[in-house]
């Protein structure tokens, strides 16, 4: 970062701080995730200088060969990847990604049938605090009080009284596997299309790690920052029908010039997605969330559903006494960032909740396996046992900082400062 030390030193500070905090400490959002220093140098590329409105081989720019040739590669990837008709590479995010989706099949005013966000949806599937309530007609189903899964009856009662034109299925803290051929037999009895929103299992979807929603839905949408594991951005796969209007709903549609530096970095992401390493890290993401899970459990906690099957869980706190927040705030002392998360009928509201969300994608691109996932929960034991015993958090503290080192993250731009 010469250059940016010489010009900007405030920012080229920040930066070398954040490359230190992600480095030294456990990152444990199970929607985040580190890219490879192939995809950080794809993404830092001149690509960003590029106009390229429009697709490969029909762009509204001169100049756009180069720009073509990793765009084509992105979708060709992206298909390949997902076994999947059509892609479209270009959404700058998850929530635009189902914009377009909504925009391609839905006139304002028109029904959709989502997964409540405060029992693990998005906001993006019909919340009225976004765009997808206030212009569409939103409903919801949700999960089950006692087994805290999805509620078929409930999505079948919901869908036949309201009949959406589409339903969404999808979730950003849902730690089972989704059933989509259910939700393909319901949507099928209303007359519905269907989208699933794989933002959090992509990368779990790409390996083979959970059931793949393609075959059933005509739209899939998803991030690909999670644990797919590339740049910051949004993808959609359809089925061939929808292609046109769909392409043409992200551009002119509702985006302009696309990002063609992310576009690069997806291209790149995607490659290592289609590599057996790759196989084989989406599997560890799910041994080291289970390992997490059932240490959590023989400790005394209780997890939403009673554990995982995918990369992430739910930990309720109610038993314990203390709230999402004061978990989340006692953990980042210690060097453990995580999300408070509202639980299933959570009687806390959003700001404090009763729950934390935690996952291993990252850490698990750390090199972290079950020994480390073993010793971590007892760390989240010991800081959530005692939120007030500084001694004992100083010991956590220490634990993690000793981790962090045998499992070096970004090692050459530690050694550089950038
Ligand atoms: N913000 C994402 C998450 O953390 O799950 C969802 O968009």
């Amino acid at each position: 970062m010469s250059y940016l030390m010489q010009s900007d030193p405030e920012v080229a500070e920040a930066i070398s701080r954040e490359t230190r905090r992600q480095s030294g400490k456990l990152e444990m959002i199970a929607s985040e995730n580190f890219v490879s220093e192939a995809v950080l140098e794809a993404q830092g590329s001149v690509m960003t200088n590029k106009y390229a409105e429009g697709y490969p081989g029909r762009r509204f720019y001169g100049g756009c060969e180069f720009v073509d040739v990793v765009e084509r590669l992105a979708i060709e990837r992206s298909k390949q990847l997902f076994s999947a008709e059509h892609a479209n590479v270009q959404p700058h995010a998850g929530v635009q990604a189902n914009m377009a989706v909504y925009c391609t099949v839905l006139k304002p005013g028109d029904t959709i049938l989502g997964m409540d966000l405060s029992h693990g949806g998005h906001l993006s599937h019909g919340s009225p605090a976004s765009f997808s309530g206030k212009l569409y007609r939103s409903f919801f189903y949700g999960v089950d009080r006692k087994t805290e899964t999805i509620d078929f009856n409930q999505v079948e009662d919901q869908a036949k009284k309201y009949h959406p034109k589409i339903i969404v299925v999808g979730a950003s803290s849902y730690p089972r596997i989704i059933d989509y051929e259910k939700f393909r037999k319901i949507a099928d009895k209303v007359g519905a299309l269907l989208l699933a929103d794989i933002a959090h299992i992509g990368g779990l979807v790409a390996a083979g790690m959970h059931p793949s929603p393609v075959p059933y839905c005509e739209f899939v949408t998803m991030t690909t920052h999670k644990t797919l594991r590339g740049p910051r951005g949004g993808l959609i796969l359809c089925k061939e029908r929808f292609a046109k209007d769909l392409d043409e709903n992200i551009f002119p549609g509702m985006q302009g010039g696309p990002l063609m530096h992310i576009i690069a970095a997806k291209a790149v992401a995607l490659k290592e997605a289609l590599t057996e390493e790759f196989k084989n890290y989406q599997a560890q993401i799910i041994k080291n969330a289970k390992t997490l899970a059932d240490e959590l459990l023989k400790s005394g906690f209780r997890l939403v559903t009673g554990g995982t099957d995918n990369h992430l869980m739910l930990v309720d706190l109610s038993d314990i006494g203390i709230s999402g927040l004061d978990a989340q705030e006692t953990l980042d002392r210690v060097g453990i960032t995580i999300n408070k998360n509202r639980i299933p009928y959570d009687k806390r509201g959003a700001q404090t909740t009763s729950g934390i969300r935690i996952g291993t994608p990252a850490l698990t691109t750390r090199g972290m396996k079950e020994p480390e996932m073993r010793q971590i929960a007892g760390l989240f034991a010991t800081v959530l046992r005692n939120i007030r015993d500084e001694k004992k958090l100083e010991e956590v503290k220490e634990q993690v900082r000793l981790l962090c080192e045998r499992f070096p993250l970004y090692p050459e731009r530690i050694k550089n400062n950038r």
